[in-house]
């Protein structure tokens, strides 16, 4: 078990484009355990490798935030089935205290290979939906601020930087 850190808005780590999973192995398995006691540990319901400065396209998901609906997604790509944006009010752990609604595509289809490196597809609508494009988002270097206009950006950004200071 262990907690890794956090990488917080405007780190420049969080820009990279995180690279492909050619092989699941004892190392991708060691990743995918600390990422999730990374993420529950942080009460959050999705974490992207990328988070966690490590560059590689993996993503964890509880959506029930209590251990009881882990989830793995390697190598993930979605097709949207149904285009219709709906709006809901994102965080981000990258990005503490900062709620704002972005609008996404309503329904998805996922496809990943699982924590045993088999390929799957899955259909997903609401928070799931929401909650998978924010973590590809992550592993293309993207942040749900990134949606909003460049004035409350700037706002959240200083925001961050003064919490810190
Ligand atoms: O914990 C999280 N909650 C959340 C709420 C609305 C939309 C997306 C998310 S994902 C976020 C965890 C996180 O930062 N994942 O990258
Ligand atoms: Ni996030």
């Amino acid at each position: 078990m262990a907690i890794m850190s956090i990488l917080k808005y405007p780190d420049p780590r969080l820009r990279l484009k995180a690279a492909c999973v050619d092989n699941v192995t004892d190392r991708t398995q060691q990743l995918i355990a600390d990422m999730f006691d990374t993420m529950w540990d942080a009460n959050g319901i999705g974490l992207a490798a990328t988070q966690v400065n490590v560059h590689e396209r993996v993503i964890v998901m509880d959506l029930a935030a209590d251990g009881s609906e882990p989830r793995v997604f390697i190598n993930p790509s979605i097709k949207i089935i149904d285009a219709t944006c709906i709006p809901y009010d994102e965080g981000c752990l990258s990005i503490p205290n900062t709620f704002e609604t972005v609008e996404r595509p309503s329904h998805v289809l996922i496809s990943a290979l699982d924590q045993q490196g088999t390929p799957f597809e899955e259909e997903a609508t609401g928070l799931m939906a929401v909650c998978i494009q924010h973590e590809i988002d992550h592993l293309d270097g993207k942040l749900f601020v990134d949606y909003l206009s460049s004035i409350k950006r700037q706002r959240i950004r200083k925001l961050l930087k003064k919490e810190r200071a």
